[in-house]
């Protein structure tokens, strides 16, 4: 059995692709202490494959038990590959999570839904060819809503997996994830110490009390936390906000054509 989970802000489609991929072969249930939904059916095109339709979420932080049971699914049951659907609509806003869900390390598979919405916004377009380029991973674009594309979308399902390049964000802000890297290195598997030391330098208390460091060590996390904080003149958590969202302007700069840009550009 191979296991992939659904990934997505609210509202951006996962339970209607859900439904489209698995038809009727679903089980319904509860996580456990939670009252979170827990859904998961198999492939209709190959039931050796099980989706989990993790609980909608806008982050990998601990700010809602919806958020926390996606983060400790991704890091803990480490599914074989993610499905992150976004709404091509809102790629700006829904990308956060994407570049959280790349720090794990878990294989993804980007898929833009909505498109239907997006080809009626004739001011929109997107270069899903530059995005899959600039992301390092397989993007395809489909409405879950009226069945577009989803024979391309089980394609990419079947495909190996692949690794691809971390988001890399300011030099400076590169550094102290980089100390605290070499911190925790022995203790994690290798390809999730990103999302472990990012979580760390934000402070995310569960995730550092499960590392359960000395007093010298928690002292030198300390100081490289301070460290940034007083070059960036920012909270730590702020500062890898910022950094995210720095990304996605880049990316979003590349890959998106307004129709209202380009009759500026001409004028
Ligand atoms: P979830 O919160 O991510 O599980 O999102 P849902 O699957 O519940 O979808 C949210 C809303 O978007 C519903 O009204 C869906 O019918 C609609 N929706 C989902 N996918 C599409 C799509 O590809 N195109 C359009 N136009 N609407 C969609
Ligand atoms: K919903
Ligand atoms: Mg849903």
């Amino acid at each position: 059995m191979t296991t992939l989970a659904l990934v997505g802000n609210p509202n951006s489609g996962k339970t209607t692709l859900f439904n489209t991929l698995t038809g009727s072969n679903q089980h319904v249930g509860n996580w456990p202490g939670v009252t979170v939904e827990r859904k998961e059916g198999q492939l209709k095109q190959d039931h050796t494959y099980i989706i989990q339709d993790l609980p909608g979420s806008y982050s990998l932080s601990p700010y809602s038990s919806e958020e926390v049971v996606t983060r400790n699914f991704l890091i803990n049951n480490r599914p074989r590959k993610v499905l992150d659907v976004v709404d091509a609509t809102n790629l700006e806003r829904n990308l956060y999570l994407t570049l959280q869900v790349m720090e794990t390390g878990t294989p993804m598979v980007l898929i833009l839904n909505m498109m239907d919405l997006l080809e009626k916004q004739h001011n929109r377009k997107i270069n899903l060819k530059k995005l899959a380029y600039m992301l390092d991973m397989p993007v395809v674009g489909i409405s879950a809503l009226k069945h577009n594309n989803i024979d391309k979308l089980v394609d990419k399902i079947h495909d190996d997996e692949k690794t691809y390049a971390m988001p890399t964000y300011d030099p400076r802000l590169e550094s102290a994830i980089e100390m605290i890297k070499n911190l925790i290195k022995d203790r994690v598997d290798e390809d999730q110490t990103r999302f472990y030391a990012i979580k760390i330098f934000e402070r995310d208390q569960d995730i550092t009390d499960q590392f359960e460091f000395s007093d010298k060590q928690l002292s030198d996390i300390d100081d490289i936390i301070k460290t940034a904080e007083n070059i960036f003149d920012d909270e730590s958590d702020s500062i890898v906000v910022n950094a995210r969202y720095d990304y996605i302007a880049r990316i979003i700069n590349m890959c998106v054509i307004d129709n209202g840009d380009f009759s500026m550009s001409v004028s």
